[in-house]
């Protein structure tokens, strides 16, 4: 991580824990908006912004579903790093269909962070929303980004679709608090556990959330309403990567999805849409994950689940 915009040596992937060795996340730095929301600070135009993600992770690769289905690919820029972490953090290399940061020309993303305040303390993490027009951050968390992109940016999205429709906010904070706090994040805190009564505690959360999403998706195609919202985004980017890496490398294997037949069905549903399938990346899933020295030591990268796998739930 950098601290007073400077990186240091003995960073590591595993984030802070608590005394009971329960992970914890850190809270992002960067929350501007765009638009009138800016206060007139960051305009609203085609060209101006780029948004740096990575395909390993559950939280850039949903404002990357949101970006797409918002139809904003011509008016937000998309730079992708290499999903493999190394001890400087995220890197740009070109290799395994990464890009190289034609904006900053940085070598590694936290040289993006220092760009924006070079007194930066904290992890140098994706996705983050970038404005070429004050060479700044506007914001690097995803829960305001998909807001950005959903609401902000307004005649420029091409599509019309409404992530956070008028009438169902409410019910889509209280879904997206249980997904956050039990599934997406609770992935996390059963992999970076450093106890077993904090591993065992965030396991039984995410089956029983699991659990939850089977009965609720038993009732209808969607979690919230009658329509795709952004609770659908915040599901599925936990779901695809449940086989990819968090069974395995996060140690989430009391049950296996095929238990969970309504939630197959739910992510073939999404996987049908464009915008999801482009967001999945297995080979980064798997590289990104499976490189978490912390985790996985000697770096071997697990054969399945194959791409069939993907096929049969789109199917
Ligand atoms: N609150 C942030 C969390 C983002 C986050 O933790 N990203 C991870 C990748 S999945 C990251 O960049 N980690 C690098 C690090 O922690 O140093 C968000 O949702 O945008």
């Amino acid at each position: 991580m950098l601290v007073n915009g400077r990186w240091t040596q003995d960073w590591q992937p595993v984030q802070e824990s608590d005394g009971d060795g329960r992970f914890i996340r850190q809270r992002s730095s960067f929350r501007d908006r765009v638009g009138p929301a800016s206060e007139g600070r960051f305009e609203a135009a085609a060209g101006r912004y780029l948004l740096y993600v990575a395909y390993i992770c559950p939280w850039a690769s949903r404002t990357l579903v949101a970006r797409r289905l918002k139809g904003l690919e011509s008016v937000i820029d998309v730079c992708v790093v290499d999903p493999r972490l190394s001890d400087q953090g995220w890197t740009f290399s070109g290799d395994f269909g990464s890009d190289i940061d034609h904006e900053n020309g940085a070598r590694y993303l936290h040289q993006v962070y220092t760009s924006a305040d070079p007194t930066y303390t904290g992890r140098a993490t994706v996705p983050v929303l970038w404005d070429r027009f004050e060479g700044t951050i506007v914001n690097n968390e995803s829960a305001d980004i998909l807001r950005i992109l959903d609401r902000d940016f307004g005649d420029l999205a091409r599509h019309d679709v409404v992530l956070r429709p008028d009438g169902l906010d409410t019910e889509i904070d209280a879904c997206n608090a249980r997904l956050y706090d039990d599934f997406n994040n609770g992935v996390y805190q059963a992999g970076f556990a450093t106890s077993q009564r904090a591993y065992e505690e965030a396991v039984h959360k995410v089956f029983a959330t699991l659990d939850w999403l089977e009965q609720r998706l038993a009732h209808g195609p969607w979690l919230v309403g009658d329509r795709l919202t952004e609770s659908d985004i915040r599901a599925f980017v936990t779901l695809i990567r449940f086989e990819l890496a968090y069974c395995g490398l996060f140690k989430c294997n009391l049950r296996p999805l095929s238990d969970y037949p309504a939630v197959l069905a739910y992510v073939g549903r999404l996987m049908a849409i464009p915008a999801f399938a482009a967001s999945v990346r297995p080979d980064h899933i798997k590289a990104g994950y499976y490189s978490i020295k912390a985790l996985n030591p000697s770096g071997i990268v697990p054969v399945g689940p194959t791409p069939d796998y993907l096929a049969a739930a789109a199917a």
